[in-house]
């Protein structure tokens, strides 16, 4: 994803990175890392988890990559990218885009108490 952002800053023609969660998985280890690193080059997103199923199905940590892309400001779309498609496409669909509604009030709980804490230490 670093390699990605970095031929995206030197082409500078619109060119951006997509995050595809599986491949970012094995090839970079830590997702929301990668997307910190990526930073605002980030221009699309495959949405799966580890096992290229719906999220939460393995063991990716969605919780981090969601405030991650939160912090990123990214506006794009999170596109359903499972393989084999289980146990049928409307299914996966509806589950994908139900945990990450799951996901969504746990994540701006934690920004709450984040913005909370730095103002009370004064960050
Ligand atoms: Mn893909």
């Amino acid at each position: 994803m670093a390699k990605g952002r970095s031929v995206a800053n030197e082409v500078d023609r619109g060119l951006g990175v997509m995050a595809d969660f599986f491949h970012v998985d094995i090839e970079d280890g830590s997702v929301a890392e990668a997307l910190r690193l990526t930073g605002d080059e980030l221009q699309h997103i495959h949405l799966a988890d580890s096992n290229l199923q719906v999220p939460s199905t393995g063991y990716i940590e969605f919780l981090d990559v969601v405030r991650t892309v939160n912090s990123l400001n990214y506006q794009g779309y999170f596109v359903v990218d499972s393989l084999p498609v289980k146990p049928d496409c409307k299914n996966l669909i509806r589950d994908s885009i139900a945990l990450m509604k799951q996901v969504e009030p746990t994540v701006t709980l934690q920004e709450k108490i984040d913005n909370e804490m730095r103002i009370q230490v004064g960050g």
